[in-house]
Formats: structure tokens, C-alpha cells, sequence
């Protein structure tokens, strides 16, 4: 069995809760708090602005270690994407007036971006990277997709918002960031192996801290 599957498997009940998170669940059934919806927006903001530099370190290091010339047009066109992303917020804030500027990051939000930092030194390996950048757009991808599924009773003004990341391009590009990810710790040795693994494993406690933020008791 493919690595990032087994792994899924063994933390299914993390994967879930940051996945199916009562923040996107209410999106879903048409419950969600409007208000709830703006804090995410300007918090997201934040973190995507953070999220830029994190990718052109990825791609740095895609240059530098990877074995496959293609990882880096599909970083590269991740980060094209985020370029996309940033005037999207920009928009869609002025949309909701939510103001940008005077959005302060909260606590969480700013722990997950040092934690992006640490990932940017060059003392980490491209592999626990990539594996890191994968499931950081999957629960976003797995997260939106499932407000747009069978029976979904998503707000018609926040669909654009889960098309954004649940849109099948999307799915498409969080599978070949999977593809690749798995290929690399195919031929990486143990504690690589169990790098990345805790790497995700963070990951995903981050993300269900940042759904959180969304209720603004923080
Ligand atoms: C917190 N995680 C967070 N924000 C995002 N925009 C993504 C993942 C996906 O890009």
C-alpha cells in the first residue's frame, strides 16, 4: 500500500475531524454563521500571504533534490494558483467588507505560519516539504469539495468560495501533489519516512485549530 494511504488509514479519526469540520459541515447544510464566515476569510488571508513563501522555498528545494523535472511545473503552477488566490480574497473581503488591513492574526493562525517557516529552512528535506504542501491543499480540496457534494445545501454566495478549492482542477492537482509525495517516500529511508509522517500529522492538527478560529472564542 501506497504510503499517504496507510497513513490516512492509521489517523483516519484526525483526517476526519479536520476534513468534516463543524466549520465547513455548517457551509454544507446552510446553517453557517455569517460572521464565522468572515473571520476565516480574513484570517485565511493572512495565512495565504504566508503560504507564498512557503511554496517558492518548495520550489527551491523541488530544484535542487527532486528526480522528476515535472515536479516543478506543478509547484509552479500551485503557486500561479496562489497568485490567483490572493487578488481572490482581496475581492471577495471588499464583497463581505471585511477589512484586510485591519485583520489581526489571531494566536493559532499565527503558529501555523512559524510552523510554515520552519519548513522553510533548507535543513528540511524536500520529501517532509511536499508532503507537508499536499496536505495542507488536501483538506482545503477534501474539506470545500464536500460542501458542493450530493445533498449539499451550501449558501449560493458561498459556493464560489467552495469552488475555489472544490473545484475537480483542484482535485486533480491535490492527486498528482499525493503522487508525488508518495513516490518520494517510496525511496526514502526510515526516518524521512517518519518525519513527514509526524509533519502531516501537525498539519492536520493545525488546520482543525484554524476551522476553530472560525467560532471567534480565541
Ligand atoms: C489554513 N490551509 C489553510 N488555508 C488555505 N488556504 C489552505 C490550507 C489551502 O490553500
Amino acid at each position: 500500500m501506497l504510503m499517504i494511504q496507510k497513513w490516512l488509514n492509521q489517523h483516519n479519526e484526525l483526517y476526519t475531524s479536520a476534513t468534516r469540520h463543524p466549520f465547513t459541515l455548517s457551509i454544507r447544510d446552510g446553517s453557517v454563521d455569517l460572521s464565522a464566515f468572515k473571520r476565516w476569510l480574513g484570517q485565511d488571508y493572512i495565512f495565504v500571504r504566508a503560504f507564498v513563501p512557503f511554496v517558492a522555498s518548495l520550489l527551491l528545494k523541488a530544484w535542487k533534490e527532486s528526480d522528476d523535472d515535472s515536479d516543478i511545473e506543478v509547484i509552479l503552477g500551485g503557486m500561479a494558483a496562489l497568485n490567483d488566490e490572493v487578488s481572490w480574497f482581496k475581492r471577495e473581503a471588499s464583497k463581505w467588507s471585511v477589512s484586510l488591513s485591519s485583520t489581526v492574526p489571531q494566536k493559532t493562525n499565527l503558529e501555523y505560519c512559524r510552523f510554515l517557516e520552519s519548513l522553510m529552512s533548507p535543513e528540511v528535506d524536500y520529501t517532509v516539504a511536499v508532503t507537508a504542501f499536499w496536505a495542507i491543499e488536501a483538506v482545503y480540496q477534501e474539506s470545500y469539495a464536500h460542501c458542493l457534494s450530493d445533498g449539499s445545501k451550501t449558501p449560493e454566495e458561498l459556493k464560489e468560495t467552495c469552488q475555489r478549492w472544490g473545484n475537480d482542477g483542484f482535485g486533480q492537482y491535490c492527486h498528482t501533489l499525493q503522487n508525488i509525495a508518495n513516490r518520494r517516500l517510496e525511496k526514502s529511508p526510515e526516518d524521512i519516512i517518519s518525519k513527514a509522517e509526524a509533519t502531516v500529522m501537525r498539519v492536520l492538527e493545525y488546520e482543525v485549530e484554524f476551522w476553530n478560529m472560525s467560532r471567534g472564542e480565541t
